[in-house]
């Protein structure tokens, strides 16, 4: 029997989680903007779902957030206090917990799909947000730290950044199981709409030429613009894998049909579950969430959707979904989960996780989480996160001094001194 297991790594919610409405084409960072965070609530809400899934008897890890605010990004830009309102959200940017989401820390391509037979992981430029920019370098730190396996992990440092790079959020993988070969779907935006196509087609080929990838169990797909135009500013907002089924919007791919028979020739015990238009249109499938759901296997075999809440309480999608349990479809449970804060800002569940198919022996086991250690993040959270940030407080001496404080204490909790 195969040791590979599909481990979900979520970001903790760091202490400096706020609404700065950075993320053009993110409607609900938008939407959101200016308003009072909780980043305790928020962290807490994290935490619920690590323990949610865990529950269900699936591998759990969780990835620790980065260092903020992040002084050397404020240096180099020569920014000390902001004359303006686009100074104030450079600042901003230095601010965020954006960390959390990591389905955008990096691409990850399991050792049954590469050439050397190593589970190959490459941190994402994130290039299109200033926010978001800063992250991969302490991100690949911790990926070594975390992966520090070298006979089973290699680790690569971000792709050029003329090419933006998203992660994860914009790559599935499918296949007749976690531990069999799989076909890498990698979905790129094509530029010139309304809002910003993050991921560069050039990007997730470097991806899958750095991960040596078979050619023949790679796909190469264009989001379609109507998606990004409508917030899709990531395909996982319109379409989630996992094994052999697709769960996907009926708008998410330019070419659906197209994407549809190249996936079914690659992968002949595909299944496909499109929810048509008619029934939920684009914009309240961005709305609610409904895709950035986790697929998962559950250990009876059946699969479960775990959506947000805001998914659930949609009366449009809620009946797609009362119809698709009624029936005989491949997906058996779905399970509502309240991540809220994080939801506020655009990250539904799938957001909030990296998957990783491996051997559980071969992570650092101090990235992997147990109920004990849930419940030492809870007392620590409660104890260490701040209970509200008011935007308009990013800057101020006090909550640094604070935020800085609940991260070290996390560090320390973790023994993950190091990262510090
Ligand atoms: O990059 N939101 C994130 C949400 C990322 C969601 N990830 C996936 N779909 N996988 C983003 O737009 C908002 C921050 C702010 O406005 O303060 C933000 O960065």
């Amino acid at each position: 029997m195969s040791t590979l297991v599909e481990i979900n790594f979520d970001g903790l919610v760091g202490p400096s989680h706020n609404y700065a409405g950075l993320s053009l084409g993110n409607l609900a960072s938008a939407k959101h903007g200016g308003n009072v965070s909780y980043p305790r609530a928020a962290a807490l809400q994290g935490v619920g779902k690590m323990r949610h899934n865990m529950g269900l008897g699936l591998a759990q890890g969780l990835l620790c957030p980065l260092p903020r605010p992040n002084h050397g990004f404020l240096d180099a830009l020569g920014l000390t206090e902001p004359a303006d309102e686009t100074e104030r959200r450079l600042r901003a940017a230095a601010w965020s917990a954006s960390s959390m989401w990591t389905a955008n820390a990096a691409t990850v391509s399991p050792a049954p799909d590469t050439a050397d037979g190593r589970c190959h992981l490459t941190a994402a430029n994130l290039v299109t947000m200033p926010h978001r920019s800063q992250e991969w370098p302490d991100t690949a730190r911790q990926l070594r730290l975390a992966f520090a396996d070298t006979a089973h992990f290699a680790v690569h440092d971000a792709v050029p950044a003329c090419f933006g790079d998203e992660g994860a959020a914009n790559h599935m993988r499918m296949g007749t199981s976690h531990a069999a070969p799989g076909l890498e779907i990698f979905v790129y935006g094509k530029p010139g709409g309304a809002f910003p196509a993050r991921q560069h087609e050039q990007a997730s080929r470097a991806v899958a030429r750095l991960h040596g990838l078979d050619p023949a169990r790679c796909l190469f797909v264009e989001q379609s613009g109507e998606a990004i135009a409508a917030g899709a500013f990531h395909n996982d907002v319109v379409a989630v894998a996992n094994e052999r089924v697709l769960f996907t919007h009926e708008q998410a791919f330019a070419d659906p049909e197209g994407t549809y028979a190249a996936i079914r020739a690659a992968l002949p015990e595909a299944e496909i579950v499109i929810v048509p238009t008619s029934a939920v249109s684009l914009a309240d499938a961005i709305a609610s969430y409904l895709f950035n759901a986790q697929l998962l296997t559950l250990p009876s075999g059946e699969m479960g959707l775990v959506i947000p809440l805001e998914a659930w309480e949609h009366p449009a999608v809620r009946a797609w979904l009362d119809g698709m349990l009624a029936s005989n479809g491949p997906i058996r449970r779905v399970l509502p989960v309240d991540v809220r804060q994080s939801m506020a800002n655009g990250g539904g569940p799938a957001c909030l996780r990296l998957r990783v198919v491996a051997n559980l022996a071969t992570v650092d086991s101090r990235f992997l989480l147990t109920e004990a250690r849930a419940d030492m993040l809870e007392k620590l959270i409660a104890k260490a996160w701040p209970e509200q940030i008011d935007p308009a407080d990013l800057g101020r001496d006090s909550l640094a001094v604070s935020v800085v404080a609940a991260r070290a204490a996390l560090l320390d909790a973790l023994e993950l001194s190091a990262l510090a």
